[in-house]
């Protein structure tokens, strides 16, 4: 009985297959984890989601900014983006119950034996792992309702960027879907930013950190697992944040990390 975890899939299937080959994964026994961004770049994105769907009793995964999004490109709160390849998954009849599916979905999942936690951008400054916990079932609960589709519009915009226990329900709402999917960097007074995308090495601006780099005392014990970050390429020099966005839709790689054994295996990208 492993478990497995692959960084963002991008829409790429085909990738996915290959993985899943290299480590004989066995979906009567074994459990496939996944970051979030599960689709929209990449051209299979249909199937991506047909097969996730059909093997959901052995998926686990959170949901990505571009998951989030595609929430609302679907029931036409926000027009696709054109660098999408969205448009096979949003004319398939299938489409409904695809959304329903992934609606399901949280933001943060805890990882077996109690070793950490798993989202697809990270765990903000002022939070510890049961706080993001907490705040993903809030917003799985609005994900879930007959009604969530009036929610989708508010869910944008950077602000509030500091938490505070005064911030209004909403705020509350907006701050831990930008921290848990969309973060990747904090100030010295642990705001969060949204805007720069590079490695921590090829930083210009010195005031900036990344997340796992504040208050980094709450990752000794535990693991983070997350995606969202393709520039790190994995490398975080903390054994306890793995990074598994390793650009595979970008032309690099994919990585499989089996928690088990803390063991990673690498599927380069098919050269076009
Ligand atoms: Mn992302």
């Amino acid at each position: 009985m492993a478990h497995y975890f692959i960084g963002d899939l991008q829409g790429c299937f085909d990738g996915l297959q290959q993985a899943l080959a290299k480590v004989d994964f066995n979906s009567s026994k074994d459990t496939l984890w996944l970051t979030g961004d599960l689709i929209a770049r990449g051209e299979q994105s249909l199937q991506t989601l047909e097969f996730l769907y059909k093997n959901q009793d052995s998926v686990k995964t959170v949901l990505g900014n571009h998951d989030l999004h595609f929430l609302s490109v679907a029931n036409k709160i926000k027009k696709e983006n054109p660098k999408d390849l969205l448009t096979p998954l949003l004319k398939s009849p299938k489409l409904t119950r695809y959304i329903d599916w992934l609606r399901l979905q949280p933001l943060v999942l805890a990882l077996p034996d109690n070793s950490g936690f798993m989202s697809h951008a990270g765990l903000p400054p002022d939070w510890q792992g049961k706080d993001a916990i907490y705040w993903s079932q809030q917003v799985q609960s609005i994900l879930i309702a007959k009604n969530y589709v009036d929610f989708l519009p508010s869910m944008y915009g950077k602000k509030p960027t500091k938490w505070h226990e005064k911030l209004s329900e909403l705020d509350k709402i907006k701050y831990a879907i930008n921290a848990l999917t969309r973060m990747r960097y904090c100030s010295l007074d642990n705001e969060l930013e949204f805007d720069t995308k590079c490695a921590p090495q090829d930083l210009i601006d010195k005031s900036l950190k990344p997340w796992f780099e504040c208050n980094k005392q709450r990752f000794k014990q535990h693991k983070w697992i997350f995606g969202h970050w393709a520039s790190l390429m994995g490398k975080t020099e903390n054994k306890n944040i793995i990074a598994l966005d390793t650009g595979y839709v970008w032309g690099q790689y994919l990585t499989i990390y089996e928690l088990n054994k803390n063991n990673y295996l690498k599927i380069p990208a098919i050269k076009k």
